[in-house]
């Protein structure tokens, strides 16, 4: 399996129960190796622009305001296979239908505030690690 490049977000709800280590701590135990990671506010146009592909969704608005509503901790995790092990170890996007074990079943409470973001593909990874990271803040083990 190829070595790949995935973007991983903890959601201001897990950081504002205090789990990110406990959270980062199930990539690495996974596998995944943090190669890049900051601490940061987003405004609704940064948040806005990250879920643009859900503009037209009903729920666009409510998800804008969740994701400005505290401090985000943005990740690059690499690793083999890292999209589709990130997925696997965030679980469903509803945390009542997560599997047990996984973050969203341990950490989230509902579809809006469901503890964690991972790329769904390589397009998206590419696209969403370069919306948050510059060349330079990614730093290749
Ligand atoms: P994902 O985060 O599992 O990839 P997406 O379908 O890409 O799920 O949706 C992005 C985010 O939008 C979800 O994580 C969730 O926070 C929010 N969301 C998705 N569907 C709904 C919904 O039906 N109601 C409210 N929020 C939703």
């Amino acid at each position: 399996m190829a070595v790949e490049r995935t973007l991983s977000i903890v959601k201001p709800d897990a950081v504002g129960k205090n789990v990110i280590g406990e959270i980062l701590s199930r990539f690495e135990k996974a596998g995944l190796q943090i190669v890049a990671a900051k601490m940061l506010q987003l405004d609704d146009e940064k948040a806005g622009g990250f879920y643009a592909e859900h503009k037209e969704r009903p729920f666009f608005k409510d998800l804008v305001e969740f994701m400005t509503s505290g401090p985000v901790v943005v990740q690059v995790l690499e690793g083999e296979g890292a999209i589709a092990k990130n997925r696997d170890l965030m679980g469903a996007t509803n945390p009542q239908e997560a599997e047990a074990g996984t973050i969203r079943a341990d950490f989230a409470q509902s579809i809006d505030a469901n503890a964690v973001h991972g790329s769904d593909s390589a397009a998206s990874a590419e696209r969403e690690i370069a919306y948050f990271f510059s060349a330079e803040e990614i730093c290749a083990r």
